[in-house]
């Protein structure tokens, strides 16, 4: 039962050396080095081009991170388990990014560097944290333990989903039908849903006008999700603030793009998080023993869906 990695060899050294300490009787190999093609059952992989149509003996594809949307379906046979990365690395990360991006946001911070730059000493006024409405859409294993910990700074939080969720201490809102209300009660808009045909685009001018007028946006969900024009000209009128943009369309940004030079923008290169090699080996290893035991494995997704 071997196991193929494919994504960046660097990273697949500690994959293989956590195999090697937790599962030494599991062969695990760093493509381009597969050995017999015959003997490859599980694929891990970043983007695995052919590589689960040409083995003939695959048994399930492991996404290396969180979303699945670089991940091409319709070249993973329908008969093998598409599986997104579930470990704590990523959570951790994405805690650490986005509580970051909403406190730089609630203590003015994006106005206080434009100060600085005009050498300006003016203080603002303290508004409380309960004052300040994050709303946060996708309510999955990221936008979940992303709001569990802002509400320890007393945030009033909300979510918003496909299906009806229940998190302690925060305002759950699902399906279209409670788009519009969700965006009415948020001065901070953070995006952790997965891009899917449903999402694409969906960060348009129609949201930055349903949100309070000065409203603030995080994107920590996938580029292809924003209309960055839109984005920019809400930013031009004041109706949006400010906005901290960690994805973009494409990827890298232009060095042309006039998101760059927006002077309450600020952008950082697909960084807010990242999956750990030695915590992402544990929890595949763990899928294993699943798999082979018949259980249902953890992050197995819904092809229908995209996610
Ligand atoms: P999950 O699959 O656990 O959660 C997705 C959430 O989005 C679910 O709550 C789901 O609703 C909701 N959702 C999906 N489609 C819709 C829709 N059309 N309308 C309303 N809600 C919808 O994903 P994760 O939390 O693990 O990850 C989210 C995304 O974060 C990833 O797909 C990836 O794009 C991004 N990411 C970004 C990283 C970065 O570094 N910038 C790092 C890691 C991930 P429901 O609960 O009803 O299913
Ligand atoms: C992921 C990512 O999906 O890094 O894990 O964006």
């Amino acid at each position: 039962m071997t196991v193929l990695y494919k994504s960046d060899p660097v990273r697949g050294a500690i994959w293989a050396e956590r195999f090697a300490e937790l599962a030494p009787d599991i062969p695990f190999r760093i493509w381009p080095d597969i050995g017999d093609p015959a003997a490859i059952r599980y694929l891990i992989a970043w983007q695995p081009d052919d590589l689960a149509v040409t083995l003939p003996n695959l048994e399930a594809v492991f996404s290396v991170g969180a979303g699945v949307d670089q991940l091409d379906l319709t070249r993973i046979p329908t008969h093998l388990p598409v599986v997104r990365m579930i470990e704590p690395g990523i959570v951790d990360g994405m805690i650490e990014y986005v509580t970051e991006a909403v406190l730089a946001i609630h203590r003015d911070l994006f106005d206080y560097a434009l100060q600085q730059q005009a050498r300006l000493w003016k203080p603002m006024p303290l508004r409380p944290a309960a004052s300040r409405r994050v709303g946060v859409l996708g309510l999955g294993v990221l936008g979940t333990a992303v709001l569990q910990r802002l509400r320890l700074f007393g945030f009033a939080c909300a979510g918003w989903s496909r299906s009806p969720r229940d998190i302690e201490g925060v305002e759950c809102f699902a399906g279209e039908a409670t788009f519009d209300a969700f965006l009415a009660r948020t001065d901070v808009l953070v995006c952790l849903l997965p891009l899917t045909d449903a999402t694409r685009g969906l960060l348009d001018q129609r949201v930055f006008a349903g949100l309070p007028k000065g409203a603030s946006i995080v994107h920590v969900g996938r580029g292809p999700q924003l209309v960055a024009s839109d984005l920019l000209a809400a930013l031009d009128c004041g109706q949006i603030h400010s906005a901290v943009i960690d994805v973009t369309d494409p990827e890298p940004l232009p060095p042309d793009h006039p998101l760059w030079t927006q002077p309450r923008v600020r952008i950082t290169p697909h960084i807010a998080s990242a999956t750990c090699a030695v915590t992402a080996a544990d929890a595949v290893l763990e899928n294993l023993r699943r798999h082979q035991a018949g259980e249902p494995m953890i992050g197995e997704i819904d092809r229908a869906r995209g996610y």
